[in-house]
């Protein structure tokens, strides 16, 4: 009998995207070499209190000095593509004007390696790394943080464009805005709701913005942004809890899937923030929407969980209490694993959306790893992890989304922002202290089912 819980590597597609995924701040260090200038988690990590155990980014993986094995060991796992990030500070370390050739130099020889081996670079422009400059001058909360974006967006399309086709504007605004700006877990560090909705439409404009430079400078270029998405389900049948659930997904979701395909703000959240939307606060200006609106070939989702939630009157701006599932597993971040909620999400955003091409650019787990006598390092659960969710992405596109590829978050354990390096989320595991890298289980089992899954094709 079919075991629904495991993904059958021959149902998916010929040429489907197989990936693996970091960011430059959790992984490069480096943090002051060659000319790379402060971002704002540099300025995070330094300030008492904000980060697990005083973790920083100083080294983080080594990634800066270990280009050469770490482009072996991506290869090592057998995807066809890997999704980077660009650290802004390294490339235009003012924050906008003159680039930095040894910035650049570190990328194109990424870039080359890859090609070398075969798999297809995928790179995010912006994965949260600000450069601290600019957030002297104002950050996301300013209009010209976008626009600075917009001219980053041209020096790294000019230098790298001819090797690079596969383009994700902006990671997970709503982080950004709302977890730097809004709750302050992350960097800046600031809690004003006004503040983080201005830092929402500005990363959105940023993302249009970027968009332009990647089609004036990138013949052939596939673009998209990467949002994350959490499928919101109502705790109860109730009309009451069905509302709180669309008012969770308003804010989770639509308030930049909307945005992204051209429909402009959804209007019951906008109503609902009143003076703290963007409208209110008279930022959405002349051609904003349709710069952030603009034809994108792909739509990026980081999926890791759902909500559930429960009409709760007076709980934030959204009257909305987030519950604990019971009886369902949780990861180490108290995670609620809900694999058929990302079959759920893909389902509806082709149904609602119609995106001409889905991909899943993160996906993964934390647990805590037990690493045995000779080293090897056993993470069953993170296993059963990847093999529900790849079961329920084979149900996605049975049902009919627009499935493209999935990249594993993440490559290696690495720099989890406020969490440091206690939570470790990696196929790979990384000895801090040596920095000798292990394929994990997880590991071992994702690649094996890479090389069945892409079985006679070419490289
Ligand atoms: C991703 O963000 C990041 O892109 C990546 O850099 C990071 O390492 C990885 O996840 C693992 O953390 O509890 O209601 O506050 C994750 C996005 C957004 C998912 C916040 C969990 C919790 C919502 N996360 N969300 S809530």
């Amino acid at each position: 009998t079919a075991n629904t819980n495991q993904p059958n590597p021959h149902s998916f597609p010929p040429r489907f995207t197989w990936g693996v995924a970091t960011s430059s701040y959790q992984i490069e260090g480096a943090a002051h070499e060659d000319g790379r200038s402060p971002s704002i988690w540099d300025t995070f990590c330094a300030t008492p209190g904000k980060v697990l155990n005083g973790d920083n980014g100083d080294v983080a993986c080594d990634h800066y000095h270990r280009l050469d094995s770490d482009l072996d060991l991506i290869a090592s796992v057998g995807v066809n593509a890997y999704r980077f990030s660009v650290a802004w500070p390294r490339v235009v370390p003012e924050g906008r004007g003159t680039p930095n050739p040894a910035g650049l130099d570190f990328y194109s020889r990424l870039v080359d390696g890859l090609l070398a081996r075969g798999i297809t670079p995928w790179l995010t422009l912006y994965h949260w790394d600000l450069p601290q400059v600019l957030q002297d001058a104002g950050g996301w909360p300013k209009r010209d943080t976008a626009l600075a974006l917009g001219d980053y967006a041209a020096v790294v399309t000019d230098a790298l464009g001819d090797r690079v086709k596969h383009w994700i504007t902006i990671n997970e605004p709503w982080v950004a805005a709302f977890m730097g700006y809004g709750n302050g877990v992350h960097a800046p560090g600031h809690t004003d709701l006004a503040e983080s909705f201005a830092a929402s439409h500005h990363l959105l404009l940023a993302h249009g913005l970027a968009l332009q430079a990647i089609r004036a400078n990138v013949p052939g270029a596939k673009a998209g942004i990467t949002l994350n998405l959490a499928a919101a389900y109502p705790a109860t049948g109730s009309p009451e809890d069905q509302a709180a659930a669309w008012r969770q997904d308003g804010f989770a979701n639509r308030w930049y899937l909307d945005p992204v395909f051209g429909r402009g703000y959804p209007q019951d959240m906008v109503e609902r923030l009143g003076a703290a939307s963007p409208q209110a606060q008279g930022l959405v200006r002349g051609s904003d929407l349709e710069t952030i609106g603009a034809p994108t070939d792909f739509l990026g989702v980081n999926m890791y969980s759902r909500s559930v939630v429960a009409d709760a009157p007076g709980e934030g701006f959204l009257d909305v209490r987030q519950l604990r599932v019971e009886g369902s597993e949780y990861t180490g971040f108290d995670w609620e694993v809900a694999p058929q909620s990302l079959t759920d999400l893909m389902l509806r955003l082709q149904r609602d959306y119609n995106p001409p091409a889905l991909y899943i650019t993160e996906n993964g787990a934390t647990y805590p790893d037990t690493v045995a006598e000779d080293g090897t390092v056993h993470d069953e659960e993170r296993t059963r992890y990847f093999q529900q969710h790849l079961a329920a992405l084979g149900a996605a596109i049975t049902g009919g989304a627009k499935m493209a590829g999935y990249f594993a978050w993440s490559l290696m354990d690495n720099f989890e922002w406020a969490e440091g390096y206690d939570k470790r989320f990696g196929i790979v595991h990384v000895d801090f202290e040596t920095q000798a890298r292990t394929l994990k289980a997880s590991g071992r089992w994702y690649r094996d089912f890479l090389a069945r899954a892409q079985e006679g094709q070419p490289a």
